[in-house]
């Protein structure tokens, strides 16, 4: 017998009728005959299907898209070894946060737990990493089941991540009937914004309106809500961190920004803000071996980020946009009580450092091998990318660099989970969303072979991203670590492979550079020719602010050495 043909009224093409009225006008996929069904129907119902050649790196294209417009990202994925390599994907968007839907398929159901191809109960491995899993078997329970879905990838009822559903691919040909269809289901409703309690303002007002040090920290949960917060800055005079999360929410410029300070203001900021931020261990878990006798005020839309790891004297749970609208209205004409010295005195030591690691950057030396410092290749990159350029950090020692080295108001890299291998896939999905800007992906080698062969990805969908690979032949941090602590190197070092070859042979513009001086006009000729790739040598000698650091090493207590070192001491009272 033939595959049955799908009718209009499938539960697949629901599915995709579901998907193009909430806005979703791509999906990242690969294919196979479990999901058949919902990829015929996407594509007749005219959404875009970005076909891609590993699971894994659909789950980061649709992150990357949710991240960058703020909306849903979708990823279709086939049954068993689709779902089992999709999972650091999800794992990824799990820990980062990001609204992402995955869908799935299963056998049919006559045949489910016989022995069928690609069986597998993906629930039992899915669930732990999503804010949603289920297996639809009723074609009747397809709207209902995606509106709550999309829901909670929003976070609506707890924190925004990844969901998952998966269906039998019978019950993807079979009819839905007409009655289930509420319009309900088929209209894109906005999100209210959530409003903080007006007595815990009042109290949140004193305690910031009363700082004499008050430093504001964001994370993703304040994105959006940049005209507030730099209301809140200047009516403070208060001094600002981001950590890579909400890049581009405060200008690079702005009085406030003291990122070269990073350490030093921590432990001197009397009041401490977080909004839509987790206490991590980016942020030494909010301990006072770091932080000192801070108080914190802690803004969250999601409970989690008002209660992980310490509660703060006051809490506000709300959106970022509408609580600070509401402390900046309940502070009204009030004078703050910020020392104007100490914002002045950190500022101008922030703008020094800066100034002195952009003309270091350009000065490094090369290594003892005659390869060039990876600073030399981001202050070529820095004099030619755009103020708009959406930069996508990737690697170890390289991205450490690079965090610093090269500034964007857009900027994604491996976040929390430190998943490296994102670049390339990230920086596709971000030159598809954005296709006039400027997409580049600066990543280590090592970072970058995990989903090289994405490229092939760039190419047959046109998506304009240059690539740019720091080649030390190494998982560079990893040898200096095992130098430092272990006097001796073990399965760390990589060749310097001919990477812009394997970008030829797949399509791409691609040229490899040895020598600094050849990197402008290499630069500019990838710029024009996008995909492309750009394969620079660079020393394995450099030392990163992340390896001194010992980040690399993972210390017992805290993620860095001199804050492991200093909550030893706290404990030791
Ligand atoms: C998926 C994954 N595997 C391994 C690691 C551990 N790790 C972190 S950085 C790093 C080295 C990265 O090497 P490369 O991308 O070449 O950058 P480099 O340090 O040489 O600049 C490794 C192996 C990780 N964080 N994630």
């Amino acid at each position: 017998m033939n595959p049955p043909s799908m009718s209009d009224r499938s539960a697949a093409a629901l599915i995709a009728r579901f998907l193009k009225a909430h806005g979703i006008d791509r999906v990242f996929g690969l294919c196979g005959g479990h999901i058949m069904p919902i990829w015929m129907a996407l594509d007749a119902a005219g959404i875009r299907i970005v076909d891609v050649r590993d699971e894994r790196a659909a789950v980061y294209m649709a992150h990357a898209h949710a991240d960058l417009t703020g909306g849903l990202g979708v990823a279709l994925i086939t049954a068993g070894p689709g779902v089992t390599n999709a999972m650091t994907g999800i794992a990824n968007a799990h820990v980062a946060r990001a609204s992402v839907l995955v869908l799935s398929g299963l056998p049919p159901m006559p045949q489910e737990n016989r022995g069928a191809l690609q069986d597998m109960n993906h629930l039992d491995f899915v669930r732990p990493l999503t804010r949603y899993a289920r297996t639809v078997r009723l074609a009747d329970l397809v709207l209902p089941e995606l509106a709550e879905a999309v829901a909670r990838a929003f976070g609506e009822g707890g924190e925004p991540g990844p969901v998952y559903l998966d269906f039998p691919v019978d019950r993807l040909r079979a009819e839905v009937s007409a009655a289930t269809e509420l319009p309900e289901f088929f209209e894109a409703r906005r999100r209210p914004r959530s409003h903080p309690d007006p007595e815990t303002v009042a109290r949140a007002v004193d305690l910031l309106w009363s700082a004499k040090r008050p430093l504001v920290i964001t994370g993703r949960g304040a994105r959006g809500a940049s005209a507030p917060l730099l209301k809140l800055l200047e009516r403070l005079d208060a001094l600002y961190l981001d950590t890579g999360e909400s890049r581009g929410l405060v200008p690079d410029d702005h009085p406030s920004v003291v990122a070269a300070m990073r350490g030093s203001v921590m432990s001197e900021a009397d009041v401490v803000v977080t909004i839509g931020r987790k206490l991590d261990f980016q942020l030494a878990y909010g301990s006072p071996a770091v932080f000192g006798d801070a108080r914190f005020l802690r803004i969250a839309e999601n409970a989690a980020e008002l209660r992980d790891n310490r509660r703060g004297d006051v809490s506000l749970l709300g959106s970022a946009h509408a609580t600070l609208d509401a402390l900046l209205a309940s502070a009204g004409e009030r004078t703050a009580a910020t020392d104007p010295q100490w914002t002045a005195r950190v500022r101008a030591k922030h703008v020094a450092r800066s100034a002195k690691l952009r003309t270091s950057m350009r000065e490094a030396a090369p290594g003892s091998d005659g390869l060039m410092h990876p600073n030399r290749l981001l202050a070529a990159l820095r004099d030619a990318l755009p103020p708009d350029a959406i930069v996508v950090a990737d690697g170890g020692d390289f991205l450490s660099f690079a965090r610093v080295g090269l500034p964007a108001t857009t900027y994604l890299d491996p976040g929390p989970l430190g998943c490296i291998g994102i670049g390339t896939p990230f920086g596709v999905a971000a030159a598809l969303a954005y296709p006039d800007r400027v997409v580049v992906v600066a990543t280590g080698d090592g970072a970058f072979g995990f989903n090289a062969m994405e490229m092939d990805t760039a190419v047959r969908h046109q998506a304009p991203v240059l690539i740019v690979v720091a080649n030390n032949g190494s998982w560079g941090i990893e040898v200096r670590d095992q130098i430092e602590s272990h006097g001796r190197v073990v399965g760390t070092r990589l060749r310097f492979s001919d990477y812009a070859a394997m970008a030829r042979g797949l399509g791409l513009h691609a040229e490899r550079v040895e020598r600094a001086e050849d990197l402008p006009a290499a630069i500019e000729r990838a710029l024009a020719h996008r995909p492309a790739l750009l394969d620079v040598l660079v020393t394995p000698e450099a030392i990163s602010s992340d390896a001194k650091s010992g980040l690399a090493w993972v210390p017992d207590l805290q993620a860095l050495a001199a804050w492991d070192e200093a909550e030893r001491q706290w404990r030791a009272g």
